[in-house]
């Protein structure tokens, strides 16, 4: 299976197992030494589960370098030790690992920050100070002295982070480097900085040391690089000592998604492609490859030497080992929802990947088998009953899973149909193969009652979802009113304009999926860049064209009664995707909307003191959601022990996270 994924890469000093490199990720445990016990075993299960060349998180090479206050820093001979234990775990078991060191510039979201020019970015609130000659010097002095500390380390080598729009990026493009001096002023200028940094580490790490460089092949902002720079710069950093050339995509204040949900896989290794042939060295693609036919697919077409893939090991540690086993099905797929990675790495917390709460808490959430065999009961197969019912078996436990409907999945069956969120079938094929695998006795299409869960237990778990809140309106009982599921499951014909009432994420998913053309773009690469305004023949610096929304498939009005901007409650890294999205699709989306009643007319409505009548056929209520917990008293009082998880448990929205990290945690203690 997958030859050429699996197919070593021989370096010429050394040899890559295979063609996986775990891309650099930020996981929250690199800043503090006494969290590298934690990261040591993070990074171990990831080189146990076969990856070949594995890519720190970043790693400041100074302070003014930094992310954030006190992050990790590679600067003095005392920095050495806590690395060692990372890097002695990943050679143990068979891996090799590159340290990253990357300077924020002005993405350093402390007041000490610099860049080539004191320039706000729009997504930080510092502006950095200007380097000065000697600052410039100085900074190329830090990332060479950081690489040979990492030596000393015991890292096979390092990533220079050129891309994203940090440091490097920002000295390449003239958006953010106004110097006039020897830094700056023409492309070859601004790309003197790279240049001498991986001239000057390579002179001192000697040539047994591997570096990849990052770089930026697509900056998706404006006043950017041209590709024929582009490609200048690649073939001087080659000559500069350079072992692999990595590809960036997008600067972090990039208004195109580049990894979400809705990127299709593998969505950028044509920029990757444009690159072959210009230079000698191998190159490393990126973004959206998360399953073996995929990357596989990449390589056999030439598009590449090497796949990076990031969130796919967080997601499942074992994943290459599974793609060398010839069994995909059984892999955990990263549905590249960013809710456990990073959201928390943006908002300041360790990360974790929602389809495996285990991710950076190896040390700390244990799957063992179960002292003693229980008799358990799991009532709901959605994401929380799953994730009990195949932990508990997976320890031993003799476990029996319910659902009244004829499918697995609960309300990821609904997740799955909306435009852009075709992953979540993923999530759902892998629990199929994990119930077989771990021999849950499933029985679907049985509604479980508390008569029927009184005996033959020990323990009951309620993973029994949640029922929609409907709304309180005259007119709320008016043939155009729908609920979300109605429209979700195919039950209802959805006429041509429509007013959703509620704008949180169901509601928005639900605005995508009225909207949005099936099959979706996500599904299509030329459709996915027109939609966004990528150049896929690169005619302009930085890659951007106007942008091409298909035409909405229908009128959509999304309302909320809260005051303020529809949306702005969505998630971190991923929100400002769908606010953009709706609004390509031309969604009013309204604010402080009070609701008066619905009739033949329509829905009346008051915005800002004004009375209108939206004149919609149907009123699509996404008002929230209730626990659904029914069975917990009944079975209280017959004195069976019952727990709750999930949204049975508590109904926030979109939190499937949560659903299956407390799903998985009680099945791991019980
Ligand atoms: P927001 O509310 O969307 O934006 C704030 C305001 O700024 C405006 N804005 C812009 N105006 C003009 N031009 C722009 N380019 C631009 N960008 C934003 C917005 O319109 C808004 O103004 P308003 O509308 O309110 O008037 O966003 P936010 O401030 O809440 O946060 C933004 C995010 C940083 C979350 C963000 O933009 C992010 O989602 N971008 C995409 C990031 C991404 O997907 N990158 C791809 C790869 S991920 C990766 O490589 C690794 C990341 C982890 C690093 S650590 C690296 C290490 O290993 C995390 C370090 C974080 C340091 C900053
Ligand atoms: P559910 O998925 O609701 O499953 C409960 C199950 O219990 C159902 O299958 C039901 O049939 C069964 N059941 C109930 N009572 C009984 C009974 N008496 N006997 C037998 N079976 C019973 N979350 C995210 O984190 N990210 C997202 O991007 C996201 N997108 C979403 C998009 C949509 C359109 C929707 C609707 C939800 C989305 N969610 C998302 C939310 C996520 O799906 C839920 O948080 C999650 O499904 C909750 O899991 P659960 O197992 O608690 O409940
Ligand atoms: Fe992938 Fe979501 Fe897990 Fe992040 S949290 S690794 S995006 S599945």
């Amino acid at each position: 299976a997958y030859p050429h994924l699996l197919a070593p890469l021989d370096l010429g000093f050394t040899r890559l197992r295979n063609r996986v490199l775990m891309g650099s990720m930020h996981t929250g445990l690199e800043d503090k030494a006494a969290d590298f016990d934690k990261l040591a075993a993070f990074y171990a299960e990831r080189a146990r589960g076969g990856v070949g060349l594995i890519v720190t998180g970043g790693i400041a090479p100074n302070l003014r370098g930094w992310l954030k206050p006190l992050s990790g820093t590679m600067s003095m001979p005392w920095h050495v030790g806590r690395h060692r234990k990372v890097t002695q775990a990943v050679h143990a078991e068979g891996a090799k690992i590159c340290m990253q060191i990357l300077h924020a510039g002005r993405y350093g979201y402390h007041p000490l920050s610099v860049a080539p020019s004191a320039i706000k970015s729009p997504i930080t609130p510092f502006t950095p100070r200007a380097l000065g000659a000697r600052g410039v010097e100085r900074t190329i002095d830090a990332f060479v002295r950081s690489a040979k500390l990492a030596r000393d380390a015991g890292y096979d080598g390092v990533e220079v982070m050129g891309s994203e729009g940090y440091l490097i990026n920002q000295f390449l493009t003239a958006r953010t480097n106004h110097r006039t001096d020897r830094w700056g002023g023409s492309a070859e200028h601004r790309m003197r900085f790279p240049v001498e940094i991986v001239r000057r580490m390579r002179e001192a790490v000697g040539r047994d040391f591997i570096i990849v460089y990052r770089l930026s092949m697509l900056d998706l902002v404006d006043d950017a690089q041209a590709w024929t720079d582009i490609v200048t710069l690649a073939r001087k950093i080659e000559a500069a000592g350079a072992t692999l050339i990595n590809t960036g995509i997008g600067w972090h204040e990039a208004r195109v998604p580049t990894i979400v949900t809705s990127v299709p896989r593998g969505a950028f290794t044509w920029v990757t492609r444009r690159m072959k042939g210009e230079v000698g060295i191998p190159l490393v693609t990126t973004n959206r490859i998360n399953m073996p036919d995929v990357a596989e697919r990449i390589l056999a077409n030439g598009d590449a030497d090497m796949v990076s893939m990031a969130r796919p090991l967080l997601a499942d540690p074992d994943w290459v080992n599974k793609a060398s086993a010839g069994t995909p099905a059984a892999i955990n797929t990263c549905i590249a929802c960013n809710q456990a990675c990073l959201d928390h790495v943006f908002e300041n917390r360790r990360a974790s990947c929602l389809v495996n709460p285990r991710a950076c808490h190896e040390t700390e959430l244990a799957i063992t088998p179960a002292a003693a065999t229980k008799r358990v009961a799991v009532v709901g197969a959605g994401p929380a009953g799953l994730a009990a019912a195949t932990t508990l078996a997976e320890r031993g436990h003799a476990v029996t899973l319910f659902d009244r409907a004829s499918e697995i999945g609960g309300q990821f069956n609904m997740a799955k149909r909306i435009p852009g969120k075709e992953e979540f079938h993923e999530t759902l094929r892998y629990f199929r193969h994990r119930l077989d695998a771990t021999g849950v006795d499933v029985r679907l299409g049985q509604v479980a009652t508390a008569d029927s869960l009184a005996s033959g237990y020990d323990t009951v778990i309620l993973a029994t979802g949640v029922t929609p809140r409907g709304i309180a309106l005259d007119g709320a009982d008016h043939p155009k009113v729908l609920s979300y599921i109605d429209v979700l499951q195919g039950n209802a014909a959805v006429g041509p304009r429509v007013a959703i009432i509620g704008a949180g994420g169901i509601g928005f998913d639900v605005a995508e999926f009225l909207t949005e053309h099936v099959p979706s773009p996500t599904t299509d690469i030329t459709r996915w860049t027109k939609e966004w305004g990528v150049d896929m023949h690169m005619t302009v610096p930085g890659g951007l064209m106007p942008a091409q929304p298909e035409p909405p498939e229908r009128q959509v009005w999304l309302l909320q009664r809260s005051e303020g901007r529809p949306g702005a409650r969505l998630n971190k890294t991923s929100g400002w995707v769908h606010r953009a999205t709706l609004k390509n699709k031309k969604v009013a989306m309204l604010g402080g909307v009070t609701y008066e009643r619905i009739d033949d007319a329509g829905l009346h409505v008051t915005v800002g003191g004004e009375k209108q009548v939206l004149p919609v056929d149907h009123v699509i209520v996404c008002a929230g959601q209730e626990p659904n917990r029914d069975l917990q008293a009944a079975l209280q009082a017959k004195g069976v022990d019952v727990r709750l998880v999930g949204g049975a448990d508590v109904a926030a929205e979109l939190d499937a996270k949560r659903a299956i990290d407390r799903a998985t945690r009680l099945a791991a203690a019980i």
